[in-house]
């Protein structure tokens, strides 16, 4: 009985265990037909993550980023020489890039920053700061909850009654850290900026920002495997998640999505089979009149794109969102030179279904609507060093105030 503990708690630490990514690569591939493709995704469904996609390969003769461990290396190179697919190496070694991405730093404050990568607890504790700091300006909301009963918590800003609304997420994918750094530094400059078109991006609109919409998921990458994207519910005795943003029910299951538990683009087993999309989509649905803009921040691929990715039509106001993404990808490039392409999902990267921003557009109507791939194409993909987080938030916001003078230009919010 003793030993059966004692391995049950063995078993238990080392489960609880950080996960290392000592020697896996992530390699950059260019298949140049759909048996190649087909391969691809047979491999990184059935590898129980010893190949794990990075991005996924979509079309013929575009690239995609797929990790190998360290076990199966020589089957990849054996594989992609048998099958004659084009790949070269893109990164050497995941886990140096994590061990540099974060750099302990010996912080003389405790506040909050933009030096480092935070915790979920830290930046909840950060929002309810910032409703004690501007009680008039800020209040905490809560969109929903997790499956390991956390809150998704996020606040919401305003500077003068009756403002049309703005609603922004981040980190619906749990290891795009970039992402909740970028919407904090921003909701911080909402609020504290001088620069007069700062201020007056802030003062037209009221903002509902969520830094993180995948709490549990964030929490993992954080404490058990910093390349999780999914959310943490078990599906299959093995594996656990949906991607929750392919579980929204607009257009579900319409291609680009998987039925398999264990793959990474996992569809869920119904539309708003996780209480997450389940919730967050009813607390969106009561407030659907307030804001005429949904914004959700993904990393890595420097894009920014549009509804719908079920299909690649130019659909609803596909001719402003196309206009307004141009000059959006412009004002971005101004400060350091960070070149972006805009475009709806489905033509220029994949096609993908039950994402949020589609159920946000494809629901209610929503006329200006977007997702940011964030920072960066070609080095660090998820693992973007912290000190690139500033320069990532300044471009950004950089590209907001573009974003909404064009879309105020065009005659939105046309009513609210
Ligand atoms: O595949 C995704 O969910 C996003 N890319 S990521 O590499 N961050 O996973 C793109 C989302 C596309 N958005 C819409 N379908 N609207
Ligand atoms: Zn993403």
């Amino acid at each position: 009985m003793l030993k059966f503990v004692v391995f049950v708690v063995l078993l238990g630490l080392a489960l609880a265990q950080r996960e290392t990514f000592e020697n896996y690569k992530v390699f950059r591939i260019l298949p140049t037909n759909d048996e190649q493709i087909g391969l691809l995704h047979q491999i990184a469904d059935t590898s129980n993550g010893q190949y794990s996609f990075w991005n996924e390969p979509s079309h013929v003769n575009v690239t995609a980023d797929l990790m190998v461990s360290p076990q199966k290396i020589e089957e990849f190179e054996r594989l992609m020489d048998l099958t004659a697919t084009k790949y070269v190496p893109y990164i050497d070694n995941v886990q140096q890039l994590i061990d540099d991405e974060n750099p302990v730093l010996e912080r003389l404050t405790t506040e909050f920053d933009w030096t480092s990568y935070h915790k979920l607890e830290e930046i909840y504790a950060w929002l309810d700061s910032l409703a004690t700091t501007y009680p008039d300006k800020v209040q905490v909301i809560v969109a929903g909850s997790t499956y390991e009963g956390r809150q998704i918590k996020g606040v919401k800003v305003s500077f003068k009654e009756g403002n049309p609304g703005v609603f922004i997420e981040g980190n619906i994918h749990a290891r795009e850290w970039i992402t909740a750094a970028t919407v904090t530094y921003m909701l911080n400059q909402l609020l504290t900026s001088q620069d007069p078109v700062v201020r007056e991006l802030a003062d037209r609109h009221d903002w509902y920002i969520f830094p993180v919409f995948n709490p549990d998921g964030y929490v993992y990458t954080h404490n058990t495997n910093r390349l999780w994207r999914k959310t943490r519910k078990p599906y299959s005795a093995f594996c656990r998640g949906s991607d929750p943003n392919r579980n929204w029910g607009y257009k579900w299951m319409q291609g680009g999505a998987s039925r398999n538990p264990c793959a990474e683009t996992y569809a869920g087993s119904s539309a708003f089979s996780d209480v997450e999309t389940k919730s967050a989509s009813q607390y969106i649905a009561s407030i659907s009149d307030k804001f005429y803009a949904y914004i959700a921040f993904h990393s890595y691929s420097q894009l920014l794109l549009f509804p719908y990715g079920h299909t690649s039509a130019h659909l609803d106001n596909y001719d402003d969102l196309y206009a307004i993404g141009t000059q959006t990808i412009n004002a971005l490039a101004r400060r350091y030179g960070t070149k972006y392409v805009t475009g709806n999902v489905a033509e220029t990267i994949y096609v993908a279904s039950g994402s949020s921003v589609d159920y946000v557009k494809g629901t209610f109507q929503t006329p200006i609507t977007y997702t940011y791939e964030l920072r960066d194409k070609g080095r660090y993909g998820f693992l973007l060093p912290a000190k690139q987080i500033i320069p990532t938030g300044e471009e950004t916001l950089d590209s907001l105030v573009a974003m909404f003078k064009s879309a105020r230009a065009r005659g939105y919010p046309k009513t609210v």
